[in-house]
């Protein structure tokens, strides 16, 4: 029999690799998408459209995390072996504008899955894997960062993730269910969210250089970041659901960026050449003609900044015998080869 897979949060980033992921591996993949005005696929809608996946490998269901009577239906229907719950209001600035709607969704999300599962009397069937962050860390400055180092989440997205994080733990110990936590570092992708400042720092510099915008608007260019591809880190994903015993890992490069120096290897990449002068809201980079590349915007400053994320995933090497493929300077380029495809069509 083959193993049915349910994602929460497929047609986003991670969800769109984990199916491809499970399809290749032989599941029977059911995605959750949620209604909207304008169409949502954009990132799964080719594995429909590949003629070699069959049309009853890739299911697509309506539902949405904080409705538990569709939770509980789908859960119900599909009785899956591995529910991955990636669904999230996952912008943590957008968390500090829409914070009751951010703890709906990605803490009260995790526990009507958990309950779904438990309320269909699935615990010895069903598998359970919670989207966690290194936001959990926040305002723990202490790296690099593991699965012993203490939690200060420093926003509404980072609280909300430390009670999925937890009610995860509760239900393996009180129900003796399959509930695993992975602890992710920030990973990108060309089908990373255009507000993320990856993807906005790609798009924007490749539309500089195609002289079809004129400057790129930041905010803190000093926050540090563990950035890998997401491809990577939805292998390790499956990894931790194949474990004889469910457990929690830290799953990171290892590596540390600043978001300044992510803009001058993207600019690298792309031949401008930028002089940073100024400093706080006023430190910009001109080209070499003079022209402003990129600016500082309060708009893009948080409430409260998470400055220093830097993960140590030895645990993750060790057991799950998981490392990552991608390095970030073939990340950069791998994303800037596909912005510019999307830009010259
Ligand atoms: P993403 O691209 O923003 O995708 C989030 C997914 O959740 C989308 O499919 C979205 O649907 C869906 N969603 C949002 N609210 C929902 C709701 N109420 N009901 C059902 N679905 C809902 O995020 P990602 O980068 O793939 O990240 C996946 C998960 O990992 C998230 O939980 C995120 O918080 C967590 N995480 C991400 C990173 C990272 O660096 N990428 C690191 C650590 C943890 P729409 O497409 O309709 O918006
Ligand atoms: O790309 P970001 O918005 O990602 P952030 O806040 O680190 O969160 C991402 O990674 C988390 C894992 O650590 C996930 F849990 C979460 O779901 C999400 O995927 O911002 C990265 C850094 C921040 O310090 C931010 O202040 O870049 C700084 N930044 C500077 N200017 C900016 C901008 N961020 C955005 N989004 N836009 C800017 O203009």
């Amino acid at each position: 029999m083959k193993k049915k897979a349910l994602i929460f949060g497929v047609t986003g980033q991670d969800g769109s690799y984990l199916a491809e992921l499970l399809i290749k591996k032989n599941y029977i993949v059911h995605g959750v998408k949620r209604r909207s005005s304008s169409i949502n696929t954009g990132r799964v809608d080719h594995i429909y459209q590949d003629p070699h996946i069959k049309k009853r490998k890739f299911i697509l269901h309506y539902g949405d995390i904080t409705d538990s009577l569709s939770v509980t239906r789908l859960i119900n229907y599909i009785k899956p072996n591995e529910v991955y719950n990636l669904a999230a209001q996952s912008h943590v600035q957008v968390s500090f504008e829409s914070p009751e709607y951010t703890a709906n969704a990605d803490a009260i999300g995790a526990l009507r899955i958990l309950e779904a599962i438990r309320f269909n009397k699935l615990e010895k069937k069903t598998k359970f894997y919670q989207a966690g962050t290194s936001e959990l860390f926040g305002l723990n400055e202490k790296i690099p960062q593991n699965e012993r180092t203490q939690f200060h989440p420093a926003s509404p997205y980072g609280v909300a993730k430390l009670y999925a994080h937890w009610i995860t733990i509760n239900y393996r110990q009180a129900y003796n269910m399959f509930a695993c936590n992975g602890i992710l570092f920030n990973h990108e992708s060309p089908r990373r969210g255009e507000t993320f400042v990856t993807q906005k720092i790609i798009q924007a510099m490749c539309r500089i250089k195609l002289n079809k915008q004129k400057t790129l608007y930041l905010g803190n260019l000093y926050s540090k970041r563990d950035w890998g591809h997401a491809k990577d880190f939805v292998n390790a994903m499956w990894l931790i659901m194949q474990l004889k015993k469910p457990d929690d890992f830290v799953i990171a490069t290892g590596k540390q960026t600043t978001v300044k120096n992510f803009v001058n290897i993207v600019a690298k990449h792309l031949g401008i050449k930028l002089k940073w002068k100024g400093s706080g809201i006023k430190e910009k980079a001109l080209d070499e003609n003079g022209r402003v590349i990129v600016a500082c915007d309060k708009a893009y400053y948080r409430p409260l900044e998470v400055n220093n994320l830097l993960g140590d995933a030895r645990k993750a090497r060790k057991i799950l015998k998981w490392k990552p493929k991608t390095n970030l300077n073939n990340l950069i380029s791998e994303m800037i080869e596909i912005e510019m495809s999307k830009i010259s069509f």
